[in-house]
């Protein structure tokens, strides 16, 4: 945890971004989750927002913020002797106020109460849009509202409060991040060595996601450890390594306070590229290295992604795979077969950045808004950059049998790409290179050591 400090300092923060609202802020840490009987619970993820305002990582605790007299409750039960007895000391909800800085403790049976008393003298209760389907429930029953009335009665003045404050990353949070990249990078400099034929996919993911516990709370989402690159967010890892194919590892961790890394690496199994592989994956690099080069303060992240995208139309151009102006065939979202995702997200204590709270919040703003146009359409960033915010840039390139299909079948950017050519490609699968990276005051840095990234350093890493 932070000092108390922090922690008060932050729900200030709020509260001055939130003046003339009035009312109370609900904010509720996560429960436990069962996963096969009340008993087995899935590892236990506190909400970040929670975290971030209190510092508390246990389950079932909330915080009351009270917007016109300025006090805070945090309300919790302390722990049962049975509790003691199955989970060994903690700390009573008295305990956890203090380290986070909230005078007032009382146990949550007062929840309601207080919620209440706050709805009955008409008064607002803010809080952000549940992704649990108990917390729903659990909203719907304290304001006496349907829980299909839940969402969309999230209030917006504390989501862009909310925005405003957890865009910018405090000096002592990018530290936190910087910790989970250190993981990250034994990750997947261990998943690079490990890239040789007849190695299981598994045993990689395995190795790679025992590396993320040791050092940390363990993975920030599920590894993506596969062969088969070109699909996007593939969780199976069943096969084993073989010549002449790639691995493409997205993984990341988090850190003892949850804070997160996200990269991705695509390795030649056995450790060489071929021409092939080498020419797709060199124009990837220069698309991450120009979408660093650009980023900076004031910047458009859509006018980054859009320009690493004519980074690779002007590449597949000059390998024949797309025809005419780079920039016209962009236009026209040609690339969008070739790279059906946005450029990146931000990250933080989520490794996509608030993405709960609504995109339309966090991912654009008054001036932006994500677009249905081909080739913008899968954005989840696309505002203008502030100094302080973290993020990734994870540029690629895939040949996906079915989308170039149905491309050639429609007649989709016909103008633009040579399918002919680009059915040679099939089976290449899939290359994305992503780095994290942290506004600064001229443009913008990497978070942690930069993991091997060119042909040269990840053909040197893979032969170790
Ligand atoms: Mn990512």
């Amino acid at each position: 945890m932070f000092t108390p400090k922090t922690y008060r300092r932050r729900r200030e923060a709020l509260v001055k971004l939130m003046a003339g609202e009035g009312g109370l802020v609900l904010l509720p840490a996560n429960g436990e989750a069962p996963a096969n009987y009340p008993d087995n619970c899935y590892r236990f993820r506190q909400d970040s927002t929670f975290l971030y305002f209190t510092g508390i990582d246990r389950p079932g605790y909330y915080a009351l913020v009270d917007l016109d007299q300025g006090c805070e409750t945090l309300l919790g039960d302390d722990p049962t002797m049975n509790d003691i007895i199955w989970t060994g000391p903690q700390p009573s909800t008295a305990d956890h106020a203090m380290k986070a800085g909230i005078e007032q403790a009382c146990p949550v049976a007062q929840l309601e109460t207080l919620v209440a008393r706050a709805v009955a003298s008409g008064r607002r209760v803010h809080y952000l849009p549940p992704y649990r389907a108990g917390m729903t429930l659990k909203i719907a029953a304290l304001l006496g509202i349907a829980p299909g009335a839940v969402h969309g009665g999230a209030s917006v003045a504390l989501a862009l409060a909310v925005v405003a404050l957890r865009s910018v990353k405090e000096p002592r949070e990018v530290e936190r991040i910087e910790r989970a990249c250190a993981t990250g990078y034994r990750m997947h400099t261990t998943a690079m060595r490990m890239c040789r034929p007849g190695v299981g996919e598994r045993e990689i993911m395995g190795a790679i996601e025992g590396i993320a516990l040791q050092e940390g709370a363990g993975v920030a989402f599920p590894s993506i450890v596969s062969q088969h690159g070109e699909t996007l967010h593939n969780l199976s890892c069943d096969d084993r390594l073989t010549e002449g194919r790639m691995l493409l590892v997205d993984a990341g961790a988090e850190e003892a306070m949850h804070y997160c890394c996200d990269f991705t690496r695509t390795t030649p199994v056995g450790g060489r590229f071929n021409t092939m592989q080498r020419e797709i994956y060199d124009i990837v690099l220069g698309a991450n290295d120009l979408g660093r080069r650009l980023a900076a303060p004031e910047m458009l992240y859509r006018d980054i992604h859009l320009a690493a995208a004519t980074h690779i139309a002007e590449g597949l151009v000059a390998l024949g795979l797309v025809k005419g102006d780079p920039r016209e065939a962009v236009e026209a979202g040609a690339h969008a077969l070739f790279m059906p995702h946005g450029l990146g997200h931000m990250m933080g204590l989520d490794v996509h950045e608030m993405e709960n709270i609504g995109e339309k919040y966090v991912g654009y703003d008054r001036e932006t808004a994500r677009s249905e146009r081909l080739g913008l359409a899968s954005l989840r960033l696309g505002r203008r950059l502030q100094q302080g915010m973290t993020m990734t840039i994870e540029p690629g390139i895939y040949f996906i049998p079915a989308l170039i299909q149905k491309w050639r079948a429609e007649g989709i950017c016909r103008d633009f790409i040579d399918f002919d050519r680009v059915e040679r490609y099939v089976g290449l699968g899939g290359i994305r290179i992503e780095d994290n990276i942290l506004i600064t005051a001229e443009g913008c840095r990497l978070l942690g050591e930069r993991l091997p990234a060119t042909v040269e350093q990840v053909e040197e890493m893979a032969g170790q």
